[in-house]
């Protein structure tokens, strides 16, 4: 690649795989069809204010949250594009209570499995509000040529084969890591196509940047609330106070935080004693984007995320995620005080 020559997702690609001789070309072809479905959501978040697709379409999800029409829609498009890849055995998305396996001969013989969470946010989805989709890939552990089992998506995060998101802004974005780096493409609507604007994606050491839904501050661990008011002390040396930022889409607040440099934190409340995000659809995948970058993410107890064993599919875990001396600074404080 060379000069300002405008490179694709496809061809980044295809690129990096020509550097490992003996790839054959099936993460290749999932990645390639993540892009396509997220192109079709696009569109489909893009019109979504003048069509009949807003509102709640009646279901409730599994985490006992009504689901909206553009959930459903985000999450039959990524289910269709991986089934359609021919390289995913199964997959398990937020919306859906059981894994999905695919059973014809040919995606029984994927060696993919992912996990996913089609559309992120959504409390935003209906006030043209930023929302996401964010998904993790991992070789499967039960025999090819088989139907994919639980424990295929039981695994540590820290054996993701790549991770992203895609986040439906002001532009639309895909991000994502294979383990060499984030790289991120922007959606040119002109044509159609990703293209790489932001080329190995480092994140700032500290940053000036904190995510917290404040809301909750008084049900928040005493460690919490005294790294909330750290954040709000003035210092000059050390540029506090920080700027307080919360979208409330994953997705738009780690992004910022990512390229700004910042920390979001998602603890542990008093009525949820695990935190709220989930560890597969969620938290894995953004910790792999985060250390990739530079960051870090742990669950505030000093536990990399990454290394968390899952016991259940939509299990939950407290997220800290981003600048690493953020991170640091607020589990240091939740290590004296709690
Ligand atoms: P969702 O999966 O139902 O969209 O919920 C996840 C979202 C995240 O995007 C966001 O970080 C968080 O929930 C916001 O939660 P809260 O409204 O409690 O601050
Ligand atoms: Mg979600």
């Amino acid at each position: 690649m060379s000069g300002n020559r405008l490179v694709t997702l496809n061809e980044f690609i295809i690129e990096k795989q020509s550097q490992f001789p003996y790839a054959k070309g099936e993460l290749s072809r999932l990645l390639s069809h993540i892009g396509i479905a997220a192109k079709i959501v696009h569109r489909e978040v893009n019109k979504a204010g003048l069509v009949d697709i807003l509102g709640e379409v009646g279901a409730v999800n599994v985490q006992g949250e009504s689901q909206k029409k553009l959930d459903v829609f985000a999450d039959e498009q990524f289910i269709g594009a991986l089934k359609g890849s021919s390289e995913c055995c199964g997959i398990a998305s937020e919306e859906n209570q059981d894994i999905v396996t695919f059973d014809d001969d040919l995606a029984k013989n994927g060696r993919y499995i992912v996990t996913i969470d089609p559309l992120d946010g959504s409390s935003n989805i209906d006030v043209n509000v930023s929302i996401g989709t964010i998904f993790a890939i991992f070789r499967r552990v039960t025999p090819i040529g088989h139907k994919a089992e639980e424990i295929d998506f039981l695994q540590e995060g820290n054996r993701q084969v790549a991770a992203g998101y895609i986040i439906y802004g002001s532009s639309t974005m895909l991000v994502y890591t294979t383990g060499r780096g984030v790289n991120g493409f922007t959606l040119d609507p002109s044509i159609g196509e990703f293209c790489l604007s932001h080329r190995l994606i480092k994140t700032p050491e500290t940053g000036e940047i904190y995510s917290i839904n404040e809301g909750n501050y008084i049900k928040f661990p005493k460690g919490v609330k005294k790294y909330i008011k750290y954040c709000q002390e003035n210092d000059k040396q050390t540029d506090r106070p920080y700027s307080s930022r919360y979208i409330g889409s994953l997705v738009a607040d780690f992004h910022r935080n990512l390229l700004k440099g910042g920390i979001f934190l998602y603890p542990i409340t008093e009525n949820n004693p695990n935190g709220k995000l989930r560890l597969l659809y969620e938290c894995n995948p953004i910790a792999f984007l985060a250390e990739q970058a530079g960051g870090k993410a742990t669950d505030g107890r000093g536990n990399r995320i990454l290394d968390i064993k899952p016991e259940a599919l939509h299990q939950r875990v407290p997220f800290y995620v981003g600048s690493r001396n953020m991170v640091d600074k607020a589990e240091e404080m939740i290590s004296i005080y709690e």
